[in-house]
């Protein structure tokens, strides 16, 4: 995971810093130190965009960095250097992760989650993880089956449900997804139960008929979280996806997911400057526990091999 970001920071500031230490500080000029510094300024740059750091976060990162770092007196030390980016950057993701709800604890009940996304980032799978993460800390959940679109999705999800031994409430294949999510709700109010997760068919941005449909589940199930499913993988096209969606229908949060096979590893800061709307939750593998509240600490670590 995030393996080639982590690497090229790792190369840059080891590097650097080793290259550093072998002449001799006290002699260098005030240009020599501005030469270097606007050298690992370039680097880090570089670094960012080549992992799919989108080119307007680089710029708000490279620049705060320079602020927050003041003018350069003193040599330049690149451990230094490295804390000071990897606060830059907590403090981007923080900030937009400010205020996010706390899922495990919300005063509505049931609380109503509806799932939005395209084709295939991981809508179905996430449920079900973030069903079985629900259950683990003790609480009721129930899923809508409410994919009644593609073929095969109803059956996925009960058998998703049946693994985590959770019920899911469906109807027949074509029919109105919006009222499965309305007896999904009556059936949660009548038992009890803490929360409601909607599955929904994956859907492109152009499908008219399927963004109003959206739109529909959204009226009838008022849910009290929309929640924007998107796929890392698509590396940067994730802040274009968003804002188109986000041009149809109001959603709260972001899942993202397949972070494991990710390897760039940029997105959640391309997400967290552009799209501005919370991460709540990440998908770090295939299996039912492969989920986990999004935590800005836990990527740090990730990313900077120094602690
Ligand atoms: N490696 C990895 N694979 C994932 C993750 N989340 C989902 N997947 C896989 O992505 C594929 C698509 O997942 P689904 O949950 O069916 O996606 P969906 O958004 O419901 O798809 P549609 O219903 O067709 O729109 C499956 O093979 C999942 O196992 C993840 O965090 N890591
Ligand atoms: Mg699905």
């Amino acid at each position: 995971m995030f393996d080639k970001l982590k690497k090229k920071f790792s190369d840059i500031f080891s590097e650097n810093d080793n290259k550093n230490s072998k002449i001799e500080q006290d002699a260098e000029s005030i240009e020599e130190r501005t030469i270097k510094r606007d050298e690992l300024d370039q680097q880090i740059e570089e670094t960012l965009l080549e992992s799919d750091v989108s080119f307007d976060s680089t710029r708000m990162i490279i620049e705060s960095l320079r602020k927050n770092m003041g003018k350069i007196k003193r040599k330049v030390d690149y451990k230094f250097i490295e804390q000071e980016l990897k606060n830059t950057i907590k403090e981007v993701i923080a900030k937009n992760n400010d205020g996010a709800v706390n899922i495990l604890n919300v005063d509505k009940k049931p609380f109503v989650m509806l799932f939005l996304g395209i084709n295939g980032t991981g809508k179905t799978t996430t449920i079900a993880k973030l069903a079985y993460f629900l259950k683990e800390h003790g609480k009721k959940v129930v899923i809508s089956a409410s994919d009644t679109f593609r073929a095969g999705a109803i059956d996925q999800i009960s058998i998703l449900g049946k693994e985590i031994n959770v019920e899911v409430i469906k109807h027949d294949f074509k029919s109105d997804p919006a009222s499965v999510a309305y007896d999904a709700i009556d059936h949660a109010r009548a038992r009890s139960i803490d929360y409601v997760l909607i599955d929904s068919a994956g859907r492109m941005q152009t499908n008219k008929n399927l963004l109003d449909e959206m739109k529909k589940i959204k009226r009838v199930a008022k849910p009290d979280i929309t929640v924007l499913v998107l796929d890392a993988l698509i590396g940067q096209d994730v802040i274009e996806q968003a804002n188109t969606f986000s041009k149809e229908i109001n959603f709260d949060g972001i899942i993202l997911t397949k972070l494991d096979t990710d390897a760039k590893g940029g997105s959640i800061i391309s997400i967290s400057t552009e799209i501005k709307k919370p991460i709540l939750f990440v998908g770090i593998g295939q299996n039912m526990d492969d989920i986990m509240p999004f935590d800005p600490n836990w990527y740090l670590n990730k990313i900077f091999s120094s602690k």
